[in-house]
């Protein structure tokens, strides 16, 4: 079921080959013009959930690839999750192609949160090269996609870029430069250092920008929920292999903070997920799915005890992971 992994050159080397910067492919001229002699047509899709503040002004930088003088995206889709600031609206204003996601793939029932919102998207994607970027940065720049296009337009045997990047955090009275990104610190990097430490060369494992061939995305199962990043990059590596995937400095990002609760419990998804592909690449024993601590897929509760100024809580939440089928079986 899963092919063998291609010999993988030692995690230094890869870093040190298969990082770039922005700036390699900052030409976008000279993109547009390797696009169109190799034909190839480009779709950028964006899942969106209540970011009417933020996506104006994505769309805005997103514009300038898509004018006629650099035609470097022919698409742009934003899977909108019903959102009740006016997201919709927003995006709509932008002349691009707007879907709600629970009118994608209905078959499926209710869209199960952001994996399954791009998952759906991925069903209205014509491009050869898919690329993907969160909606809720604060300083979006055109080169956060144009960089990781332009790394699979130029760098053969390329097949999956994802973004890199600096992240503030400015919850605290002083901001911290490079304290952003939590959950990418204090769980998915030492899940992949324990589990996958072919992939441990990635700067940010979990960025929501990033792009990758038609081919390789239709033929993965993506993951509902926050699950759909690490999912993604562990199962691209076992289609491709480490020397088909490459990382992009694009510089700093800046996006709003989750509180800590959410995180939490964003964190348990993206636990779940990486330890079910623990389990099929047999680096840990599956679970017979005797205890209920064990259970990964499916339904899940998750509890989270708190103090607050009322007391203390027991607050449960369940979270539906599912794993969306490969979407070439689908529309096969
Ligand atoms: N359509 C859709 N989009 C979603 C959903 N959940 C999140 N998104 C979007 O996906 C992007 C990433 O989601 P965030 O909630 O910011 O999660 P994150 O970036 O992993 O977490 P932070 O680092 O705390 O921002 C944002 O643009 C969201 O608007 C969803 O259920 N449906
Ligand atoms: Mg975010």
């Amino acid at each position: 079921m899963w092919p063998s992994e291609l010999p993988a050159a030692p995690r230094s080397e890869w870093f040190r080959t298969n990082s770039f910067s922005y700036g390699t492919f900052c030409d976008v001229a000279h993109l547009c013009q390797l696009k169109r002699e190799r034909d190839v047509l480009i779709t950028l899709i964006l899942p969106a959930r209540n970011v009417a503040a933020t996506i104006g002004d994505v769309l805005n930088a997103v514009a300038s690839l898509r004018g006629a003088r650099f035609p470097l995206l022919d698409q742009v889709i934003v899977i909108d999750s019903n959102s009740s600031d006016g997201t919709a609206a927003v995006a709509e204003r932008a002349h691009v192609e707007v879907y709600e996601e629970n009118r994608l793939m209905p078959r499926f029932g209710k869209a199960l949160g952001k994996g399954d919102a791009m998952w759906r998207g991925l069903s209205k994607a014509h491009g050869d090269i898919i690329a993907f970027a969160d909606t809720d940065t604060r300083n979006f720049r055109f080169e956060f996609i144009s960089s990781i296009v332009g790394c699979l337009l130029t760098k053969p045997g390329i097949s999956f870029v994802k973004a890199s990047y600096r992240r503030p955090f400015d919850g605290t009275e002083k901001p911290v430069p490079d304290g952003g990104g939590r959950v990418t610190e204090l769980l998915a990097k030492p899940i992949l250092n324990m589990f996958f430490p072919e992939l441990t060369g990635f700067v940010q494992p979990l960025a929501g920008e990033f792009a990758a061939t038609r081919e390789l995305l239709y033929s993965v199962p993506f993951f509902t929920g926050y699950a759909v990043e690490i999912g993604l990059l562990i199962d691209a590596w076992q289609a491709c292999g480490l020397q088909s995937m490459a990382q992009v400095d694009v510089g700093l990002r800046v996006n709003r903070h989750q509180d800590l609760a959410s995180l939490s419990r964003m964190s348990y998804s993206i636990l779940r997920a990486a330890l079910l592909r623990a389990a099929s690449v047999g680096r840990i024993l599956a679970s017979d799915g005797g205890g209920p601590g064990m259970r990964l897929d499916g339904m899940a509760a998750y509890f989270h005890a708190v103090a607050r100024s009322e007391g203390l809580c027991l607050d449960e939440y369940c979270e539906t992971l599912l794993e969306r089928p490969p979407m070439r079986i689908e529309l096969a």
